[in-house]
């Protein structure tokens, strides 16, 4: 094709150069060339997008936008610098425009007519200008909006089983990639959710107030952002504010244990003398049966009292004893050495302050017909796992009538 055939040929099937003449080599803007005149941007790879290629022929500043029939501008590129080149620059438009809406921050445009405007400005002031019409069809009509949104305004991660997490739960209409950002006062980022897929419906986070590290953050007000894209390329945001309170780690250690007596006919109770130490910088919450209570082997802490003393959802600390292994504590006494109506809530739960240490005994009434029994005492974080464990094994020789003794305490 002959150059004269290009330019004939621009005129003719590309947009409306308001000014061709320049239509050289060194031409400000030239070639400008639209993909489609039609445009259906909905995510389904069908027609999504407008393509708008052109040539730049002096050194120049583009700026890019489009119009609506109400005469609204919304733009694309602002003053961009331009070098001059022999291939043509490309710019896409996926048929989303800055949001207008608080809180969306790109939103696709309506189903309508439009106008797109090139405008290069070269360096000595000159302009050159290209226009086209194009259409949007079938547009996305919904936003990925983040619905319902409620974020725990406060919360203080000390491992005291008292909102030590943040939750963020939310919907979502559509299917949307998902960031949570999360800044301290002083502007720095804490990584917490990056670009996650997620689908059109309930979504939660459980932010544990730790970095990256484990090392936990300062106290403090936090801001989150969350931010929605969907296919299409809407993007919504919503932010707010979370303060973080006595953060802390705790840590207890088990100072003494007794398990006695050693010998015991079937039926009859061991006791179970434990010393417990706060070791860490925050207090422990602790919750029943209280020191003294009377298990029998057929039983467990979750059973007992109308299950009062079942696990609550983590973060409570207990002593426990378990014999032989494996049965994951299910003799748990408070670590109070106090009655229950002077607990810090009185026969709910209690507190082992930060360098308090607490005797507790238990008692377990053996109706298992098992004669030799290794006791051992532990500490449980519920919900979490067993900081101290397997202290103070004692093995524990039960005479069974009518069964031939294997323990070597007998022999
Ligand atoms: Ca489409
Ligand atoms: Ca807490």
């Amino acid at each position: 094709m002959t150059y004269l055939r290009i330019c004939f040929w621009l005129l003719a099937v590309s947009a409306s150069l308001a000014l061709l003449s320049g239509c050289n080599q060194s031409a400000l803007l030239s070639n400008v060339r639209a993909s489609a005149a039609l445009i259906s941007p909905n995510g389904d790879g069908s027609d999504d997008t407008l393509t708008i290629t052109y040539l730049i022929g002096q050194p120049a500043t583009l700026s890019a936008y489009i119009e609506d029939a109400a005469g609204r501008r919304y733009t694309l590129r602002d003053a961009a610098p331009r070098v001059p080149s022999n291939e043509a620059y490309t710019l896409v438009f996926d048929g989303t425009v800055a949001g207008t809406e608080p809180g969306v921050r790109r939103q696709v445009l309506p189903d309508g007519r439009y106008t797109w405007v090139l405008e290069a400005r070269a360096t000595n002031g000159a302009t050159e200008r290209a226009t086209g019409q194009f259409e949007v069809r079938d547009a996305a009509d919904r936003l990925p909006h983040i619905l319902d949104l409620q974020v725990t305004p406060r919360f203080s991660p000390n491992e005291d089983a008292e909102q030590d997490v943040a939750y963020f739960t939310y919907r979502l209409p559509v299917s949307a990639t998902v960031s949570i950002a999360l800044r301290d006062s002083e502007g720095r980022q804490i990584p917490f959710i990056t670009d996650v897929a997620e689908g059109p419906y309930a979504q939660s986070h459980i932010w544990d107030g730790k970095l990256p590290s484990g090392a936990l953050v300062a106290a403090g007000t936090y801001t989150y952002t969350i931010t929605a894209r969907d296919a299409v390329g809407n993007i919504v945001e919503r932010s707010g504010q979370i303060e973080v309170e006595q953060p802390g780690r705790a840590a207890a250690q088990i100072t003494f244990v007794h398990i006695a007596p050693v010998e015991i006919a079937l039926g009859n109770t061991v006791t179970v003398t434990v010393r417990v130490k706060n070791t860490g910088d925050v207090p422990i919450r602790t919750q029943g049966p209280p020191s003294g209570y009377r298990y029998t082997t057929n039983t467990t802490f979750a059973a007992i009292e109308d299950e009062r003393w079942a696990e609550k959802g983590g973060g409570f600390w207990r002593v426990g004893l378990d014999w032989g292994g494996g049965h994951g504590y299910p003799f748990r006494w408070a670590l109070s050495s106090k009655p229950m109506e002077q607990w810090a809530a009185p026969g709910v739960f209690d507190y082992l302050m930060p360098g308090e240490e607490v005797e507790i005994t238990g008692s377990v009434v053996v109706e298992q017909r098992e004669d030799r029994m290794e006791f051992y005492a532990g500490l449980v974080h519920e919900g979490v796992g067993y900081p101290v464990n397997n202290v103070g094994r004692t093995l524990v020789c039960v005479g069974i009538p009518g069964i031939e003794d294997r323990c070597p305490r007998r022999q």
